[in-house]
């Protein structure tokens, strides 16, 4: 390595210019050398989360040069991108996907976002927001746990501290977290409490979270004072699942287990012989309203990746085609 090349972690992503850190410089920020990424595209664009070799510049924008290799990466269909991907975050260990307990919580939601995560290597933790908002928070709690049987379910609150050790417990020095979901579901503020001062804008005078109004604007690494590092999102509209197949698996795996022994290996689970989903559902250990959100979900995800694979060829081409750009 050069003298000043240094290994530094994306703490945030603003437009073209990336936030870093490392231990010897602190925080400063860095553009991507041209030649490394916009035409061979050798490496992927860095997220939030990630590594990436960089040059350091002392005087103005210190220049990345590689991305290093992922150990997660959690990323959505977005039709908006030219690539018809949006990253959320790379090398997350854990995500937390809160939900409040009130009229956001819902079970499907869940669903999508579990395998979203998964999809992505990473392990999850499902968080209830704002127990104190809701007299029967416990019964979301026990509803949540029997429908996840196989994912931890925690009940928290900002405003009593109730479970939020449980959350520090999951939060080990070295590790990095990400808070995932709904707008105003108290991701900055779990961020700040645990911070222990306000690190992140929140919105303070809104009462109820159906408004969709945004308060965080931009995905942004905390280094709390234990060591360990927290990502957090804006709250999003929709998940929508990108070559999502596995993850499902993993979050349906009843339904993923029964269809592993059904006689055709394309069986569609409406009325072929040997269909061991049609049984366990006659037998009454699987519902029919489970399967039709799993096929949905599966059919959103084959279409969602061939769209992707679509988009990331025609924008490949773009590429090629475009003047190289110097920097
Ligand atoms: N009663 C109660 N209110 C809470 C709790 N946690 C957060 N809130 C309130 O919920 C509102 C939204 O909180 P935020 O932390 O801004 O939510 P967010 O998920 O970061 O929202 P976005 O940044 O828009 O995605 C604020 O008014 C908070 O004070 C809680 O545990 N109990
Ligand atoms: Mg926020
Ligand atoms: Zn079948």
């Amino acid at each position: 390595m050069n003298s000043n090349e240094s290994i530094a972690r994306i703490i945030a992503v603003h437009k073209e210019r990336y936030a870093l850190r490392d231990e010897e410089h602190g925080e400063y920020y860095g553009k991507l050398k041209a030649s490394h990424f916009y035409h061979n595209s050798r490496f992927p664009y860095p997220v939030t989360g990630d590594l990436v070799k960089c040059q350091y510049v002392e005087t103005g924008d210190s220049v990345i040069t590689e991305t290093l290799p992922r150990k997660t990466y959690i990323q959505r269909f977005d039709a908006w991108s030219a690539s018809n991907a949006q990253a959320i975050a790379a090398n997350v260990d854990e995500v937390f996907i809160l939900t409040s307990a009130n009229h956001d919580f819902n079970l499907k939601r869940l669903h999508r976002y579990l395998a979203v995560c998964r999809q992505g290597k990473a392990q999850c933790t499902v968080v209830i927001t704002k127990a104190d908002v809701n007299p029967f928070a416990e019964d979301l709690l026990q509803v949540a746990k029997a429908d996840l049987p196989d994912t931890d379910v925690l009940l928290i609150s900002a405003m009593t501290g109730q479970g939020i050790d449980e959350i520090e417990s999951r939060m080990p020095a070295g590790s990095i977290s990400v808070f995932l979901g709904s707008s105003g579901v108290g991701k900055s503020t779990l961020v700040n409490y645990l911070a222990g001062r306000e690190v992140m804008d929140v919105n303070g005078i809104r009462e109820d979270d159906s408004k969709g109004r945004h308060t965080t604007t931009h995905r942004q690494m905390i280094f709390l004072d234990n060591g360990a590092m927290v990502i957090d999102v804006p709250g999003m509209r929709e998940l929508a699942l990108l070559d999502a197949e596995e993850g499902l698996q993993q979050t349906f795996k009843t339904v993923a287990d029964f269809e592993g022994q059904c006689r055709f290996s394309d069986c569609t689970h409406e009325n072929e012989p040997g269909c061991a989903v049609r049984a366990a559902i006659e037998r009454g250990e699987l519902t029919e309203k489970t399967l039709r959100e799993y096929k949905s979900l599966q059919t959103e995800a084959k279409r969602k990746r061939r769209d992707w694979a679509i988009a990331v060829s025609k924008h490949r081409k773009e590429l090629q085609n475009s003047p190289k750009r110097k920097r």
